[in-house]
């Protein structure tokens, strides 16, 4: 378990990681080339491939590419089972700990387990909780369960203990790609205070001091998707400003 060894020493270390999201569908070749110069350059430190809608079948065709022109680590955030690759080193293994839909807490997973077994892919066990961000986002459609209300801090912090407690090894926060409001940085505060193991956070962020604040706030890992899609050289800027966070060791 590599990844999940440097994530926790990342955090150990009060280091804070940037992620850029790439959705396998909206890449061509030649973006994938642009992002990933950019990404070496910018010491990006994860490069997350998914989405919660997914309808090419590149998936294997993307990450491979990605693999031949980086080493950074390619984890994959699926949406469905079917948004499994091999090329991948590892694997959120997301259960919808905010929802109430037996499926993406646990359905799917029977369902898929021999075959993400078989994959060999680092499984890293992921508390995937929605909140709201603002306005429905694709994934709020799509889980069919509602998000936590984007002020409720106890709901955040008491679902974020039970996935701790449950075992999983992350929290994800997300208000959704593209979100119109990110997670306030109140939310991220309190949820950071109560768990022990690394938090990442995404959703709607778009801007260098929001990425900033938020891992002032405790964040171990922002995802930013949207709006590099829409401007590639933001990843610079980002990269810089979460890197720029002043590192404090935890204290135990
Ligand atoms: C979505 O958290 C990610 O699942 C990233 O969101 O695309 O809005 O950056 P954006």
């Amino acid at each position: 378990n590599r990844i999940y060894q440097s994530l926790l020493q990342h955090k150990e270390k009060g280091q804070k990681s940037f992620a850029v999201l790439i959705d396998p569908d909206k890449v061509t070749v030649e973006k994938i080339d642009e992002l990933t110069a950019l990404a070496i350059e910018a010491r990006v430190d994860y490069l997350l491939v998914g989405g919660s809608l997914v309808v090419t079948n590149r998936l294997d065709e993307v990450v491979q590419q990605i693999k031949k022109n980086c080493n950074i680590p390619v984890i994959l955030f699926p949406g469905s089972p079917s948004q499994i690759t091999p090329y991948a080193d590892a694997l959120l293994y997301l259960s919808l700990i905010s929802g109430r839909n037996a499926e993406l807490l646990i359905g799917q997973h029977v369902i898929s387990a021999p075959f993400v077994k078989q994959s060999r892919l680092e499984i890293i066990s992921t508390g995937y909780m929605v909140i709201d961000g603002g306005a429905p986002t694709t994934v709020s459609y799509i889980s069919n369960a509602a998000p936590v209300p984007a002020d409720k801090n106890e709901i955040a912090m008491c679902t974020a203990m039970a996935g701790e407690m449950l075992g999983m090894k992350l929290i994800y926060m997300d208000a959704g790609s593209g979100a119109k409001r990110p997670i306030t940085e109140s939310m991220i505060e309190k949820v950071a205070q109560i768990i022990e193991v690394p938090l990442v956070i995404g959703g709607g962020i778009t801007d260098p001091e929001k990425a900033y604040r938020n891992c002032k706030a405790g964040a171990d890992m922002i995802v930013i998707g949207n709006a590099i899609e829409k401007d590639a050289s933001l990843i610079r800027e980002m990269s810089a400003a979460i890197h720029s966070v002043p590192k404090v060791s935890r204290t135990i």
